[in-house]
């Protein structure tokens, strides 16, 4: 077993066991250990994969996969927020959701976060977020880039509607649409679906972007 797969099994069983200071201890000790936060990301997302397995085959409850949801919450805010200080007033600016009907939103914090730390200012609309709200918010706000997740097959229908409105946008001063979430990992043909520039499978793809970008984040929005 490799270190970093240690740090995910003892990250897991604290989820599991509702210890949350000692879930917050593992990770913060595994960033000061010199993993990259890509790295930490990674094995959080694992794990809640794994506490999804478990919920999945009656192996854990609901109150279980509750607790690991609110101490992996807990823990991504913690480690967010010395990222909020790196975004420049002046840079590229983020709108980031989950698509109307999902509830699922740990990844979109994630992503935010990672956005954070290129310094891109972020726009956080939340979870389950009304398609017939956004356009008007992303032209007010003068959003550079759109950022969306979609976690079931279920809420690829609110894609598709969310998809044709993006679309009508004007191709010179749209913003760049991105999406994500674990629906696409469990059938990747549903990408077919939805009007996008990029999709990145992890957060660790995305990130390879964005430092492929970083003239492009710097450029001040007109
Ligand atoms: C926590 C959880 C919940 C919580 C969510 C709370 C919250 N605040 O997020 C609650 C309890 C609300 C919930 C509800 C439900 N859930 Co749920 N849930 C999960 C669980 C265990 C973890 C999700 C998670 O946070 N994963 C960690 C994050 C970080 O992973 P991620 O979102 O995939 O993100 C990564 C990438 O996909 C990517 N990414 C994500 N978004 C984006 C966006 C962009 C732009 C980019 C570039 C990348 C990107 O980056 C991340 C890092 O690499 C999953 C298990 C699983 N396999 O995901 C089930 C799971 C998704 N849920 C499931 C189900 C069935 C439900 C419910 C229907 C249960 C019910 N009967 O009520 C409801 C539906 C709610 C709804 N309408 O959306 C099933 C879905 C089955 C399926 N394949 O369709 C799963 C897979 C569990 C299982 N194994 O059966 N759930």
């Amino acid at each position: 077993m490799s270190a970093l797969e240690v740090v995910r099994e003892k990250y897991t069983n604290a989820l599991l066991n509702g210890h949350t200071r000692e879930a917050y201890d593992i990770i913060k000790e595994a960033l000061s250990n010199q993993y990259s936060l890509i790295d930490v990301y990674t094995v959080i997302t694992d794990a809640m994969y794994s506490t999804g397995d478990l919920w999945e085959t009656n192996d854990i409850s609901i109150v279980q996969e509750h607790v690991a949801t609110a101490i992996t919450q807990f823990v991504l805010t913690q480690i967010s927020a010395e990222s909020v200080k790196s975004f420049q007033m002046d840079s590229k600016k983020a709108a980031v959701f989950s698509v109307e009907s999902n509830t699922h939103y740990l990844g979109i914090q994630m992503i935010k976060n990672l956005f954070n730390i290129y310094q891109m200012q972020t726009f956080e609309f939340g979870p389950n977020v009304p398609n017939s709200d956004l356009i008007e918010r992303i032209q007010a706000l003068n959003i550079d880039v759109v950022a969306y997740s979609v976690t079931m097959t279920e809420h690829i229908d609110k894609a598709v509607e969310l998809s044709e409105t993006l679309k009508m946008l004007d191709p010179e001063t749209r913003p760049i649409v991105i999406v994500g979430g674990y629906a696409f990992h469990c059938d990747e043909t549903l990408l077919k679906q939805v009007f996008y520039d990029h999709y990145f499978k992890t957060i660790k793809d995305l990130s390879g972007w964005l430092e492929e970008g970083k003239e492009f984040i710097k450029h001040t929005t007109a």
